[in-house]
């Protein structure tokens, strides 16, 4: 009865062990067919990936960090930690991928990571100035590989990180400033912006310096528990106004921003009032969940590409519940499961996107890295769903008048102005 197995298994000699290998094909039949599942599928799928960037990967680490011990029985380890291995070492960029210092290289590069740790803009509680270092620190956990969507990002597109924009804690504006003009850099170089925050107010100089390097339309996918479209809050541009402003840019229609998740207590009236004003499209948590993700994501999709050529992705991390995301500055109950938002900001991405931000993870309130971990997800999940959708670089079309900025020359003069003291 063993004649049709496969060659090179061996036979069952003993009669129990043939019973039981028996018993074992049976009860297999019982099963569901499991060609059908996406577990079965997924399997298939990690052969058709390329390796040739890992093993690049692990030659580097070799010449870079010296060959390791001679008692070490894997040559590819080195002595020094290079690259993603282990997962607990080293100096982290997001997902250890190559840090451009010399910020004119991130032209080379499909995507480009930027931190923007600036949390002037808060309302409540402050501290995601360190979003960014943490969201990094908790990255390098992953492999660059997903199972599910048979992604790996090392061997199918190229990731970098900037390092982080130098914002100024106690100015506004000029923080505003920086952070458009690395923005305005970053997209004209043709690699796709993903800004980690910093606190929500970066929403409108990110998508200004998006919004500068191109004539075209773009729309915004903002998922948050919060508006964020009052004009002014405590009488400054912070973190509850980024829209307003936004959608104050010619090519930033109101119409094409489609805000998710937006509910509870800590939607302010004044917003509520702007929100009705310019006619913007908001979906509650509980209209998501009527509906269901898939038909959130195409009614997502058709509002916020509606006459635009690119739409920008904004993630509020306390769209999430709180009770998964505790380091957060605005934490309010009743939001997303962490499953809901990935799927939605997967699926809204597999369309393409013109640059993403992900906001408002404030690693002081943060417990076992777990709302910097949520984070880090989003972003790879996105990134995922590009690569697998054929959407990566599909936004370098639209860059019809990039900027240039040249490298910097430091002349010995630190102030333009004669007085560089005087206060008030
Ligand atoms: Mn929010």
């Amino acid at each position: 009865m063993f004649h049709d197995l496969p060659g090179g298994r061996s036979r069952p000699h003993h009669p129990q062990a043939a019973i039981a290998a028996h018993a074992l094909r049976e009860r297999r039949q019982h099963h569901p067919d499991l060609t059908k599942l996406a577990g079965w599928k997924a399997m298939r799928k990690e052969a058709e990936l390329p390796e040739g960037r890992w093993d690049e990967e692990r030659r580097w680490a070799l010449r870079m960090g010296l060959t390791g011990a001679d008692s070490i029985e894997d040559k590819s380890i080195p002595t020094f930690a290079r690259g993603e291995l282990p997962h607990y070492a080293g100096i982290n960029t997001f997902l250890k991928a190559p840090y451009a210092e010399d910020v004119l290289e991130v032209s080379h590069y499909d995507a480009t990571v930027l931190g923007i740790p600036f949390d002037g803009g808060t309302t409540y509680r402050a501290g995601t100035r360190f979003g960014p270092q943490g969201v990094r620190k908790i990255s390098a956990l992953y492999t660059p590989y997903n199972y599910e969507i048979g992604v790996d990002l090392r061997e199918q597109m190229t990731l970098c990180d900037a390092g982080d924009v130098f914002t100024i804690p106690a100015n506004i504006e000029k923080s505003f400033d920086q952070i458009t003009r690395a923005v305005s850099h970053v997209f004209s170089s043709g690699s796709l912006p993903i800004m980690i925050g910093g606190d929500h107010s970066i929403g409108f100089p990110c998508v200004r310096g998006i919004a500068e390097c191109t004539s075209k339309k773009i729309g915004i996918v903002h998922f948050d528990r919060h508006a964020d479209i009052q004009e002014k809050d405590l009488d400054e541009r912070m973190h509850t106004t980024p829209w307003f402003h936004s959608t104050n840019l010619p090519n930033v229609p109101a119409k094409n921003l489609v805000q998710i998740g937006i509910g509870g207590w800590q939607v302010p009236r004044e917003a509520v009032k702007v929100a009705r004003e310019r006619e913007t499209n908001i979906i509650t948590m509980g209209d998501m969940e009527k509906m269901g993700i898939d038909k959130t994501i195409e009614m997502a999709l058709e509002m916020a590409w509606d006459g635009v050529d690119m739409v920008y992705m904004s993630f509020d991390i306390d769209s999430i519940d709180c009770g998964f995301v505790p380091g957060t500055g605005w934490p309010e109950p009743g939001g997303f499961l962490p499953r809901e938002a990935l799927a939605l900001a997967s699926g809204i991405a597999a369309e393409g996107i013109c640059g993403m931000e992900l906001v408002e993870v404030a690693p002081p309130y943060d417990v076992s890295d777990i709302t910097a971990l949520m984070g880090t997800r989003v972003i790879v999940d996105v990134l995922g769903s590009l690569v697998a959708n054929g959407k990566l670089g599909a936004h370098r079309k639209h860059i019809d008048k990039p900027v240039s900025l040249p490298h910097g020359e430091f002349e010995g003069k630190r102030w333009s102005n004669s007085e560089p003291h005087k206060v008030g």
